[in-house]
């Protein structure tokens, strides 16, 4: 040591506590949980009546208390304008009974359905839902669908959320799904809300809350009363939560599930 300039000690002790005032810091934020994601429960502000024969796989709110919905099941699957109140069916669109319907997004007049096991979609007018166009698309299956005004998003059942160019129908982007290190699989019917991007995950009462721009996990919201208070009431064979429908103008969200007799409106609450 006596050999060394006599500022060599110093940078060194300088050094070693910059690291451990860093790695400190790191650890507490990490421990608070101020890196991890939110939770948020939720709270019913309304419920609608919703056809419990809907095997509900895409939601959307199109302004005006109407609802568009694509429905599954071989031989049932369709898609149909509901009004939101009365969950009356205005108008159907019935599918070819060899296409199981399911995520569904309306762009500008268009709406754009993809369907299960194929790589197959359609586009639908949105004023009498006339079929005007079949696509095909390179996600792996069709599951959930929405759009932010100028770009699709889809799903697939696995973690990855995609980008399709609604003219092309091309995957653009895409980003695999995370939560503490783990992928989240089963990304089911999506919403574009409030520039965040929020899926079903299929068979859990849970909706992830995603950073369109970078796949980021922001949070998860629980709605497992909903389910079970349905099945509390003797509806027993009702299906999994599974529908989110955001109305822009008045930031309302709306969710249901697959042979759920109701649709709710909701609000949510961070937990702690
Ligand atoms: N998906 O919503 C998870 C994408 C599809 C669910 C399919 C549920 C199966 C119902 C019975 C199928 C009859 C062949
Ligand atoms: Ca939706």
């Amino acid at each position: 040591f006596r050999k060394l300039p006599r500022f060599v000690p110093l940078v060194m002790a300088f050094g070693i506590i910059t690291l451990i005032g860093i790695s400190s810091i790191m650890w507490s934020s990490l421990a608070s949980g101020d890196l991890s994601s939110k939770i948020y429960t939720i709270q019913v502000l309304n419920e609608f009546p919703h056809d419990p024969n809907a095997f509900t796989q895409g939601l959307l709110y199109a302004g005006n208390d109407t609802i568009f919905e694509s429905t599954g099941l071989y031989g049932e699957s369709s898609v149909r304008r509901v009004a939101l109140r009365s969950g009356k069916v205005e108008v159907m669109q019935k599918m070819d009974e060899s296409y199981f319907g399911e995520g569904l997004t309306l762009l500008g007049q268009r709406l754009f359905q993809v369907t299960w096991l194929t790589q197959t979609g359609f586009i639908y007018d949105r004023n009498d839902l006339s079929k005007v166009e079949k696509f095909s698309h390179q996600m792996h299956d069709g599951w959930g669908l929405a759009t932010d005004g100028k770009v699709l998003f889809g799903s697939d059942g696995s973690s990855t959320l995609y980008k399709l160019d609604p003219q092309t129908l091309k995957v653009i982007g895409k980003h695999i799904i995370k939560y503490e290190n783990r992928e989240v699989r089963y990304l089911n019917e999506l919403e574009f809300v409030n520039g965040e991007l929020w899926a079903n995950v299929w068979q859990t009462d849970c909706i992830a809350r995603i950073s369109p721009k970078d796949g980021t996990l922001l949070g998860w919201i629980l709605l497992e009363n909903l389910r079970k208070g349905l099945i509390a009431a003797g509806h027993r064979g009702i299906d999994v939560l599974n529908g989110i429908a955001w109305d822009s103008n008045d930031n309302r969200i709306f969710v249901t599930g697959k042979l759920w007799p109701k649709l709710y409106e909701i609000k949510l609450h961070p937990v702690k």
